[in-house]
């Protein structure tokens, strides 16, 4: 085990360590990693089970860490699709960090993967502060938590470049206008891109991927 116990700024020193000493082992594989964080239930998984189907269709392996509180439910589904998959537990803790990362590192087959999708536990307060060393970063609301999420929690998406609004199907049930979102968002991080998706049919998926930097040949779903 690493030695952990810093107090203070040691600890955001060690943190950033971890995290690129992460960034450098997944690049000396030549795996693309992306972060998928986000509100509880928002569609995360749903979103990474698509992404996992869509891109083994392309010819590439796709591997998961999927973290929770507790239970497995995250990662069976991503092992149904056929990704290589780590579960985490943080029980007590209610965000990832990149010394946990790094241990399911350990337990992945990094030779056999090519793309790497790290589930956090949902929360949109402080996984904002634990860097985990991965290429790209999404952040999935939806709409069913209310049109105030941008303004809620502005640090996550003022420094996130791609925001998925996802359940656009329940807009008008719950009386969320999905523009609110978008404009909140635009006017936290102007350079950001914003997608309305519907998770559980695959819509919005094509430009999800495309934004993570997977353009899709087989366009097919
Ligand atoms: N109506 C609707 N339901 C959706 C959509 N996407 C996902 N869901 C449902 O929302 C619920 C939560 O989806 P998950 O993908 O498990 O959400 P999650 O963000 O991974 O949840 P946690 O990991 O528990 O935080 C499931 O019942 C999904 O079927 C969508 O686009 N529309
Ligand atoms: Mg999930
Ligand atoms: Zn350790
Ligand atoms: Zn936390």
């Amino acid at each position: 085990m690493h030695e952990v116990r810093f107090s203070g700024e040691d600890i955001l020193a060690r943190q950033l360590e971890l995290a690129e000493a992460n960034y450098r082992r997944l690049h000396e594989k030549g795996i693309r990693s992306v972060s998928v964080l986000g509100a509880i239930g928002s569609g995360k998984t749903t979103l990474v089970e698509w992404a996992i189907t869509r891109l083994e269709r392309e010819g590439l392996r796709v591997g998961t860490i999927a973290a929770d509180s507790a239970g497995d439910d995250d990662h069976q589904r991503f092992v149904a699709r056929g990704a290589r998959s780590v579960n985490v537990n943080t029980q007590d803790d209610c965000h990832l960090d990149a010394h946990a990362v790094d241990h399911a590192l350990d337990a992945l087959p990094l030779d056999a993967l090519d793309v790497l999708f790290v589930e956090n536990v949902g929360n949109l307060i402080c996984p904002a502060d634990f860097p985990l060393g991965t290429d790209r970063e999404m952040v999935v609301i939806s709409v069913t938590e209310g049109d105030d999420m941008v303004r809620k929690h502005p640090k996550i998406f003022a420094q996130t470049d791609l925001v998925v609004v996802n359940k656009v199907d329940l807009a008008s049930a719950v009386g969320v206008d999905p523009q609110r979102l978008v404009a909140d968002y635009a006017a936290l991080n102007p350079h950001g891109k914003i997608v309305l998706a519907q998770a559980k049919t695959g819509r919005g998926m094509d430009e999800v991927l495309a934004l993570l930097g997977f353009p899709c040949t087989n366009t097919q779903w």
